[in-house]
């Protein structure tokens, strides 16, 4: 059917219409008309679109609902590495930052461009011919996941940028997050809908970006602040930070307003301090602020090192702390048996979270510390990290509070608790004949890492091990749909994904059925290592400890926890078997020729190559590339303005090789 010319030039019209609505709406925060206009707009789009799909294109405003599911992400390499940021922590490091940049740059002063840091997730849009084609998270700088169809849904990212002289190829960079309001919105629904609340903006941002289905990342309401480009062909960028930024809003791209250029050190702790003190008044979570040489000639002088530019710092907020009482202190078993006492805290709000437990890690700290049951205390929360008990408000304890002592038996199996000279842990002597030890054996051989089996959360293998369903790991493979069918929360159609699951865990690698083994000390790059050198199991379960010492990294105590696991006749039986219940691997490769095993190699400097991957080749090659210049050092690398490490290298009269020295030696 051919479309009429009235229809393709109304449809054009409202094109051109709605993109400069949702941008007048969702990036500048200044609409030009009421909601129901702009509906009654899109809604004509829509009901034009469905007469006559022709006229559907990927940049049309009425696709952003989302596209259809996804199996996987794809891998995406940037062909400019990501970068991330270095922190400061303090004014004296902000310094210490100032004075390196102007040192490099021998100047006196700096021009910095100032922006809040927004806690959400780094993304890179690529535009071609000012159309969205394809967006990536940043993953480990190198390769990110193709989030396209999600980001997409994103109301105030452009599927198509406006304006004058936009060039052919322009990759903009900058944060998806989510707004406090957006976040308490969603875990409303998350408490009506019974499913477990985000612990955060930030992991709630993530997750709902990495949604395999983009249906449901439309329902999330994700934003978008720029704050940089990436690869730029075709066209002109602006000489400084400040008006790239500039230009980028022209464009339609969402920038945020108060970027500010500021003058030296000074300048920047003013921006700072502002900052600090209207942070809790922003609709977003921010957890410090990012200066950045405004200069890109400067910057380029600067270059980068490692992970991160030389032109740009993040300074930090301090960790926040707030005021809480102690419930209870409980001890908790781990999966080595070790006893943890934690303390249950009344509810509080601090560091982006609602904290409850706080961990008090040893006897030995709650001692030192003096918490008790009752106590108010100074709870401590930074990023990602375990909340923590600061201190004890001791002028308001309460007479009578009891100083605690770890118990002499284990609470949950009645044990006798071990102490072992020369650790400051305590360990329950039950052993898998513990519940709580049991559990958190399952629990770990059923993690991502591990033999990845999805749908086994934590809840349900308490579940399991309470109403002995399962006593050991090999019992999971013997649970039926009935058996799960009649589990809390656990419909017929989970019971029968988790026995899929269960199935398609069968098919694993040797390495992550070692790890998933939980041998004390054996983590996963341990438990890499012994895949790799011994490439079966038996050889691991027969080694030696003169064998097993030989292997790279294990040293005599891993070697004895190796030793001692597969000693114990209970392990050798659950292992027969799991292996009797069809989990199964491929046969390790034959490690390649390793020309330049036992060669220790630095990298410094500058290098044209992203640095992972020469460090990857030389690995590959069995090299060991470390980050500091010792006695043990074999070669040094250097790239363009070595700093340090070279000057180190020449007076310990290490080698020193250029970058095209290096190229040459992996390529053979
Ligand atoms: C955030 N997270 O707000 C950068 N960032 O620049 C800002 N992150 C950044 N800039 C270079 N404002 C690498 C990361």
């Amino acid at each position: 059917m051919t479309v009429p010319k009235s229809v393709r030039d109304r449809a054009r019209t409202l094109h051109s219409e709605l993109h400069k609505h949702n941008y007048l709406y969702y990036s500048r925060d200044d609409p030009l008309i009421p909601d129901a206009e702009y509906d009654q707009l899109l809604r004509e789009l829509q009901s034009i679109e469905a007469e006559y799909p022709e006229l559907v294109t990927a940049d049309s405003p009425t696709q952003r609902v989302g596209a259809a599911p996804l199996k996987a992400f794809g891998e995406v390499h940037h062909e400019m590495r990501m970068l991330s940021l270095d922190n400061a922590f303090s004014d004296e490091e902000l310094m210490d930052f100032d004075r390196r940049v102007r040192d490099r740059l021998e100047t006196d002063s700096v021009e910095y461009a100032a922006e809040p840091k927004l806690d959400g997730l780094a993304i890179s849009l690529l535009y071609q011919d000012g159309k969205l084609v394809r967006a990536a998270t940043r993953g480990d700088g190198e390769t990110g996941e193709d989030v396209t169809q999600n980001v997409r849904t994103i109301a105030s990212v452009p599927l198509k940028l406006s304006g004058a002289a936009i060039p052919g190829v322009l990759e903009v960079r900058g944060e998806v997050y989510m707004s406090h309001a957006g976040f308490a919105a969603l875990n409303r629904l998350a408490a009506e809908q019974g499913s477990k609340p985000f612990v955060n903006p930030r992991n709630a941002a993530a997750g709902s970006l990495r949604q395999l289905d983009p249906a449901i990342t439309a329902q999330r309401s994700l934003e978008m602040f720029c704050y940089g480009v990436g690869k730029v062909t075709g066209g002109t960028l602006a000489s400084t930070h400040i008006d790239i930024l500039a230009q980028l809003q022209e464009w339609h791209l969402r920038v945020y307003e108060d970027v500010q250029c500021v003058s030296g050190v000074a300048g920047c702790m003013g921006y700072y301090e502002q900052y600090r003190q209207q942070r809790d008044t922003l609709p977003f979570e921010i957890d410090g602020v990012v200066f950045k040489v405004n200069r890109l000639d400067q910057q380029s002088s600067l270059g980068f090192v490692a992970r991160a530019p030389r032109w740009a710092i993040a300074r930090k907020f301090p960790a926040q702390e707030r005021e809480t009482t102690v419930q209870d202190i409980e001890v908790q078993v781990g999966r080595t048996g070790a006893l943890t006492p934690v303390a249950r805290l009344e509810p509080v709000f601090v560091g982006g979270v609602t904290v409850t437990n706080a961990t008090l890690h040893n006897e030995e700290e709650v001692q030192r510390k003096d918490v008790r049951t009752g106590d108010a205390v100074i709870v401590r929360r930074a990023g990602d990290v375990i909340p923590e008990v600061v201190r004890v408000l001791r002028e308001k304890r309460r007479r009578g509070a009891r100083k605690f002592h770890m118990p002499a038996r284990c609470p949950v199996c009645g044990s006798h608790v071990m102490r072992v000279q020369g650790e400051t842990a305590v360990r329950c002597s039950g052993g898998l004949f513990c519940p709580a030890q049991r559990k958190e054996a399952i629990k770990h051989f059923a993690s991502r890492r591990a033999l990845d089996i999805e749908g086994l959360g934590d809840k349900l293998v308490e579940q399991l091990v309470e109403k002995s369903l399962i006593h050991d790991v090999s019992d999971l493979y013997q649970l039926t749909i009935d058996d799960l069918a009649g589990l809390e929360r656990m419909a017929e159609k989970s019971a029968s994904n988790l026995v899929e699951a269960l199935q398609a865990s069968k098919s694993t690698s040797l390495a992550r059925f070692i790890y998933a083994l939980g041998i004390r000390e054996v983590g996963e790059t341990t438990a890499q290592t012994l895949a790799r050198e011994f490439r079966d199991l038996d050889a691991v379960m027969a080694a030696d400890a003169e064998t097993l010492e030989a292997v790279p990294d294990v040293g005599p105590v891993v070697a004895t926890r190796i030793r001692e696991f597969f000693a114990e006749q209970h392990n050798r039986d659950v292992i027969a078997k799991l292996l009797d219940a069809g989990i199964h691997w491929e046969l390790v490769e034959q490690p390649r020729q390793q020309p330049l095993a036992g060669k220790t190699f630095v990298l410094t400097g500058t290098l044209s190559m992203p640095r992972a991957e020469l460090k990857d080749r030389l690995q590959s090659l069995g090299a060991r590339v470390t980050g500091s210049v010792s006695k043990n050092t074999d070669f040094v690398v250097a790239g363009e303005n070595p700093g340090s490490k070279h000057d180190k290298a020449v007076k310990l009269g290490i080698a020193i090789l250029d970058e095209a020295a290096c190229v040459k030696l992996v390529s053979g």
